[in-house]
C-alpha cells in the first residue's frame, strides 16, 4: 500500500538529477536535492533515536534557513508532528504554546536557548536543541553522527503532520491540526492549478523566489510544497528584503507574497518589466490585495497578480485561475473554488445564499483540517452539523461583470485584524492592556496602513486620561507578545462609544482614527 506520509509524495516527485540545485540561498550557498534528502534523513534518524511515541510534537522557533526546511521534512519523515512558531513570539505566547502542545522536542535559536529551555522544561519537554541561521547550533551536531539513509515512517492520510497555532477570537490561540492528507491534496491540486505541472511537462524548470517566513501556511505549505512537488529550484531569501528581491527576480519564474511585498516592490521607482522578464506567475495572499495595487502592478510590469484565498485550517481553498482559458484574474476577487474543494455561502439563519447575496463562507474538502488541538468543543462549534467548516469570512459569489462562481470577500464575521499578512485578534491584545494599572478598558482596532495594509491601534480608557502614559502600554507589551501585535498607536480617552445595547462601536473608532497612518493629502 502507498505510504501516505507527505514526504513520500515529495520524494516521488524529485527530479531525475538529484545533483541539480534544490535550494540556492540569498548568500549564494547551493544545496542539491541529494543534500536535502540526506540531511533530512540524518535529522530523522536522530529524532527516531529519541524513541518518541507516534504523534509526538516537535516545536520549532528558528530563523529561516535551508536547515529549517530540512528539519520540517525530517519531522514528517520520522512520523512526528511539526509545530512551527513565529520568530516574533515572545515569552507569554511561547509559554502558552509549549504548555498547550506539550512538545517532546523544542528547537530554538541559539540566542534564545536559556529562556526557551526554561519554558520548555516547565512544559515537561526534555529535548531542547538549537539551530542558527548559518548551520550553527546543537541540532546539526546531534544529527551528524547518524546515517543519512532513512526509511520514511508509514503514515495514513488521516494522520497528523503539523499543528499551526492561529490567534483565537476569545484570546486563546487554537492549534489547527493538519494531516498528511490535507497537505498532499492541496499541494497536488495547486501543482496543476497554478501550472507547475504543465511547465514540467513542457520540459521547463520553475524557479521559485521564496521570501516568506517558514512558520506559516503561506511560506511553509504553499510555497515550499509547490517547489518540492514541481522539482523546482528555490531561491531562498532569509526574509523579504526589497534589494534582494529585485536582484533575484529576473532569474525567477514564480513569486508568492503578501500584499505588503507588492506595495514595497512598487515603491521602488526602478522596478519594472525588466525585473519580471522570466516571470510566469505572481501570487498574492494572506491579506486583501487592493485593486489599486493589482492595477498599478500590471501597468508597471505587464503581470497580472493572481490572488488566492486560504487559511491555516484549510490551506488553500479558492484561487483566481492561472490558465487564461479557465477565466480571467479579476482584481478584488479571490477567484473560484479549487478543484475538489466545496465552498458555499450561507445566511445567518442557515439558508443558502443566492448569487450576489452576501453570506458566511463555509468550506468542505480533503484540504480541511480535522479540528483544533485538544479543543473538541471549539472544533464542534466551528463545523456545521453537515460537516462544513465556518471560515469566519463573509463574501458573495458573482457580481457586476464577474462570473457567478467567483468569490469576493467583503469582510469577516470575526473581529480580526490582518497586518502585513499576520492575523491579530483584538481580544488577545485587549486582555493584556486591561490588566495594566490605570486602565479601565480598551478597544483594539485595525487602521489603514500604507505598508502593512492594516496596523494595530489601541484606544485605552483611563480615569485620568491626562496623566496616563500611553508609551507605557507599548513598552509593557513589547517583550511579552510579538511585535506585530503591539499597537503602533495608543489613544487615551475618557470613554468608548457604545450602541444602545452597550456594545463598543469599533466602527466609530475606526472612522475617527482612520487617517492615523494614511493622512489624506491636500
Ligand atoms: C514586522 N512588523 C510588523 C509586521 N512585521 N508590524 C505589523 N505587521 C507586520 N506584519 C514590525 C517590526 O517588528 C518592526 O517593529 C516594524 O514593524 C517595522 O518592521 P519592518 O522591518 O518594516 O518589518 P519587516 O521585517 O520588513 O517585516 C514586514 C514583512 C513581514 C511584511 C516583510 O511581516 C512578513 O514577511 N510578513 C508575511 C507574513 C506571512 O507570511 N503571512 C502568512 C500567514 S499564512 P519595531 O517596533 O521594531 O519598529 C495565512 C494563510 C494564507 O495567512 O492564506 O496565506
Amino acid at each position: 500500500m502507498k505510504n501516505g506520509n507527505f514526504y513520500s509524495l515529495a520524494e516521488s516527485r524529485f527530479p531525475a538529477d538529484l545533483d541539480s540545485t534544490c535550494i540556492e540561498t540569498g548568500e549564494g550557498a547551493f544545496y542539491t536535492w541529494r543534500d536535502m534528502h540526506r540531511a533530512s534523513g540524518r535529522i530523522a534518524n536522530w529524532l527516531a533515536s529519541l524513541g518518541l511515541e507516534a504523534g509526538a510534537r516537535v516545536a520549532v522557533q528558528v530563523e529561516k534557513s535551508p536547515e529549517c526546511l530540512m528539519l520540517y521534512l525530517a519531522t514528517l519523515r520520522a512520523g512526528l508532528v511539526y509545530l512551527p512558531l513565529n520568530t516574533a513570539y515572545q515569552r507569554a505566547e511561547l509559554e502558552y504554546f509549549l504548555k498547550d502542545a506539550e512538545p517532546s522536542v523544542v528547537v530554538c535559536t541559539p540566542a534564545r536557548f536559556d529562556e526557551i529551555r526554561q519554558l520548555a522544561s516547565a512544559a515537561g519537554c526534555r529535548h531542547v536543541e538549537t539551530l542558527g541561521e548559518r548551520r550553527d547550533g546543537t541540532l546539526l551536531a546531534r544529527a551528524a553522527p547518524f546515517q543519512d539513509a532513512f526509511a520514511t515512517a508509514r503514515r495514513a492520510a488521516r494522520d497528523l503532520a503539523a499543528i499551526l497555532y492561529t490567534s483565537g477570537t476569545t484570546g486563546r490561540s487554537k492549534g489547527a491540526m493538519l494531516t498528511h492528507g490535507n497537505l498532499a491534496s492541496n499541494a497536488l491540486t495547486l501543482d496543476e492549478f497554478w501550472g507547475f505541472k504543465s511547465e514540467r511537462d513542457a520540459g521547463r524548470r520553475d524557479v521559485l523566489l521564496h521570501a516568506l517566513p517558514l512558520f506559516h501556511v503561506h511560506g511553509l505549505f504553499v510555497a515550499s510544497h509547490a517547489a518540492l512537488l514541481a522539482g523546482a529550484k528555490t531561491i531562498m531569501l532569509a526574509k523579504f528584503d526589497l534589494a534582494a528581491a529585485l536582484r533575484h527576480l529576473p532569474r525567477s519564474t514564480v513569486f508568492m507574497g503578501v500584499p505588503t511585498y507588492y506595495t514595497r516592490l512598487l515603491s521602488e521607482p526602478a522596478f519594472g518589466r525588466q525585473h519580471c522578464r522570466s516571470m510566469r506567475l505572481f501570487i498574492s495572499g494572506s491579506a486583501p490585495l487592493l485593486a489599486e495595487t493589482h492595477k498599478q502592478f500590471e501597468e508597471r510590469t505587464g503581470q497580472v497578480i493572481l490572488e488566492r484565498y486560504g487559511m491555516s485550517e484549510t490551506v488553500m481553498l479558492v484561487s483566481n485561475p492561472y490558465f487564461p482559458e479557465r477565466g480571467p484574474r479579476i482584481a478584488g476577487t479571490v477567484g473560484e473554488p479549487l478543484p475538489g474543494v466545496g465552498v458555499r455561502l450561507m445566511r445567518d439563519d442557515g439558508a443558502p445564499c443566492t448569487v450576489g447575496e452576501i453570506g458566511n463562507v463555509q468550506v468542505r474538502g480533503p484540504n480541511v483540517f480535522p479540528g483544533y488541538w485538544r479543543m473538541p468543543e471549539k472544533t464542534r462549534e466551528e463545523f456545521t452539523s453537515d460537516g462544513w467548516f465556518r471560515t469566519g469570512d463573509v463574501g458573495h459569489f458573482g457580481g457586476k461583470g464577474i462570473p457567478d462562481h467567483y468569490l469576493t470577500l467583503v469582510g469577516r464575521s470575526k473581529d480580526l485584524i490582518i497586518s502585513g499578512g499576520y492575523n491579530v485578534y483584538p481580544k488577545e491584545i485587549e486582555g493584556y492592556i486591561d490588566e495594566m494599572p490605570g486602565v479601565v478598558e480598551s478597544a483594539v482596532i485595525g487602521l489603514p496602513h500604507p505598508d502593512f495594509g492594516e496596523a494595530v491601534a489601541a484606544v485605552v480608557v483611563s480615569r485620568e486620561p491626562a496623566a496616563f502614559d500611553a508609551a507605557a502600554v507599548t513598552g509593557s507589551l513589547k517583550g511579552q507578545i510579538a511585535n506585530y501585535k503591539v499597537p503602533k498607536r495608543v489613544f487615551v480617552v475618557a470613554d468608548l462609544p457604545r450602541n444602545a445595547m452597550g456594545k463598543v462601536q469599533k466602527n466609530v473608532l475606526r472612522e475617527r482614527y482612520k487617517e492615523t497612518f494614511t493622512p489624506t493629502r491636500g
